[in-house]
């Protein structure tokens, strides 16, 4: 009777272990991934699941056995259950198996991180991400364009790492861009950094990430990553239009929108034939 509820209980939960295993790769919990680090976060949250679910199985499995199987029969109202007083191996074992594993998942989650965040041989695209409530802009400075650019959408070329200098002009915001699996604090009067190597052609969506006032659901815009080729034209595109003194500054406004309006549907042309 025992050894059979045993097999039972043992076979229910490599089922469960099993089933939350698919789960976890067969739901799409994250945006598609645009950058080499994407990928490298999106094979981190695999491992974890795969580390998590058996011990949340396994607890809950142990604690439904035991109200199963210990449960109090008819008669039993005023018995006491057996005198134990704990058992040193078993603690030994539940406090070492969980250090080593809370110890080697930190070590991976480091490298991830410190790959993520490492910088690239070559040479970087700058970017300046300007940030103010409730609006994203960006300056390419040199050598992207001989007079710097200015737009309020983020333009990148595939393939190519980008090294993010970020501002605020009023409080804390967070810049956020899900497909590339990146996002830090935009902070007044500190130059926060963030890096990323966009690997697939597309539009995404750009946010904030930190609740930032009345207008922060609106604080959005988009990334469009290009071809190389259609980025040096893009990029040439401003170089023509952005000659105005005030293209170069975090709020030269008028400028921007002019650029907004020119580029648009060149670069539609390149996403869509890339
Ligand atoms: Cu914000």
């Amino acid at each position: 009777m025992r050894r059979s509820s045993i097999v039972i209980a043992v076979v229910l939960t490599l089922a469960a272990v099993a089933a939350g295993i698919a789960l976890s790769y067969v739901i799409h919990w994250f945006p598609v991934a645009a950058s080499t680090q994407a990928h490298r976060t999106d094979t981190f949250y695999h491992v974890l699941a795969i580390a998590s679910v058996p011990i949340f199985v396994i607890v809950v499995a142990v604690i439904l056995f035991c109200v199963w199987q210990f449960r109090m029969r008819p008669g039993q109202e005023l018995e006491d259950g057996p005198p134990i007083h704990g058992n040193t191996g078993l603690e030994v074992l539940w406090t070492a198996v969980p250090a080593v594993l809370v110890i080697a998942l930190v070590s991976y989650s480091f490298v991830v991180l410190h790959d993520n965040e490492k910088r690239p041989p070559g040479p970087e695209l700058i970017v300046n991400v300007n940030s103010r409530q409730f609006q994203w802009s960006f300056q390419y400075p040199r050598p992207v364009s001989r007079t710097p650019i200015s737009s309020y959408q983020l333009y990148l070329p595939k393939g190519e790492p980008v090294l993010f200098k970020i501002h605020s002009a009023d409080v804390i915001h967070g810049f956020f861009i899900p497909a590339f699996r990146v996002q830090i604090d935009t902070v007044p009067g500190i130059t926060t950094t963030l890096r990323a190597t966009p690997d697939r052609l597309g539009s995404y969506p750009v946010v904030c990430s930190i609740l930032c006032g009345a207008g922060h659901s609106l604080m959005r815009t988009t990334v469009h990553v290009l071809t190389p080729s259609a980025f040096a034209a893009w990029a040439a595109s401003q170089h023509g239009s952005a000659t105005s003194p005030a293209a170069g500054t975090p709020s030269g406004g008028g400028t921007a929108s002019t650029q907004e309006s020119g580029p648009e549907g060149s670069v539609g042309e390149s996403v869509g034939g890339g």
